[in-house]
């Protein structure tokens, strides 16, 4: 797919200096960065496309909690690495971008690799209906890369909800949450379909806030690895081991 490889970087390349510096700034200064065009437009339309057909065709409900990140629950429906590697074409291409990696490491202000496990590459999950949730945990790997397919409606849930700065005690995973939601503050964003977001997803608490209406969000997570992740030895996939137990299984 060297064509869309292409059409990405002329589009990255054309845009403005001004812009992505404020967008590493807003990262560098709070672990997270809304990114409005970060696709030419037909391939955004096609990767959204792709995502509602694969998850029309194979979404699996995920209803677990998980004693791993603090007992904390996940309730939507989605549709694994594998599956979408084997029916889809587009989320691959545009996960396996060069040119995407490099505007996101210029954005990082450190270089992002494909992420040596290939169960996290890319997910597709939604939230759709009320009470639905992405509960509170970190992510395995440094950056997550999330691209809003659906946002709800403005009030009805399903906030991206965060505290930046804070360690995932995987000894004692309970205790670590509560200390942290007992004593930092908790920012909250709506962030808009069209849009995605860049997280420091391993140092940052985060969660979809639970939906409270009959509406839906739709998301494609890329997971991406730095440099330092490649040879850290404590990084293990206990989460994805067990949402996606069948899947890993039948692999
Ligand atoms: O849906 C989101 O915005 C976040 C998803 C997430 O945190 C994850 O898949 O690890
Ligand atoms: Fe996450």
């Amino acid at each position: 797919m060297k064509s869309v490889d292409q059409s990405i970087h002329k589009h990255l390349s054309s845009q403005p200096n001004q812009l992505t510096k404020f967008l590493s700034e807003e990262f560098r200064s709070s672990d997270i960065a809304v990114i409005e065009e970060l696709l030419p437009h037909d391939l955004k339309d096609a990767l959204h496309h792709e995502a509602n057909d694969l998850l029309e065709a194979s979404a699996r409900r995920r209803d677990l909690v998980l004693e791993s990140t603090g007992g904390t629950p996940r309730a939507y429906a989605s549709v694994d690495r594998n599956t979408i590697s084997k029916d889809g074409n587009i989320i691959k291409t545009v996960f396996e971008s060069d040119a995407v990696r490099q505007y996101l490491s210029i954005i990082a202000g450190e270089r992002l690799h494909k992420v040596p496990y290939q169960a996290e590459e890319y997910i597709i999950n939604s939230q759709e209906k009320s009470g639905d949730t992405h509960g509170w945990h970190w992510d395995d790997y440094t950056f997550a890369l999330i691209w809003i397919v659906q946002a709800p409606d403005y009030l009805d849930g399903g906030r991206v909800e965060y505290v930046a700065a804070t360690d995932w005690d995987k000894k004692n995973p309970r205790k670590g949450l509560c200390d942290v939601l007992a004593n930092r503050e908790v920012r909250s964003r709506h962030i808009d379909s069209g849009c995605c977001y860049l997280m420091r997803a391993n140092t940052t608490l985060h969660r979809v806030a639970p939906l409270m209406g009959d509406t839906r969000r739709t998301v494609i997570v890329f997971t991406y690895a730095s440099e330092a992740d490649l040879t850290d030895p404590n990084i293990s996939h206990e989460t994805m081991e067990q949402i996606y137990a069948a899947e890993l299984q039948a692999a």
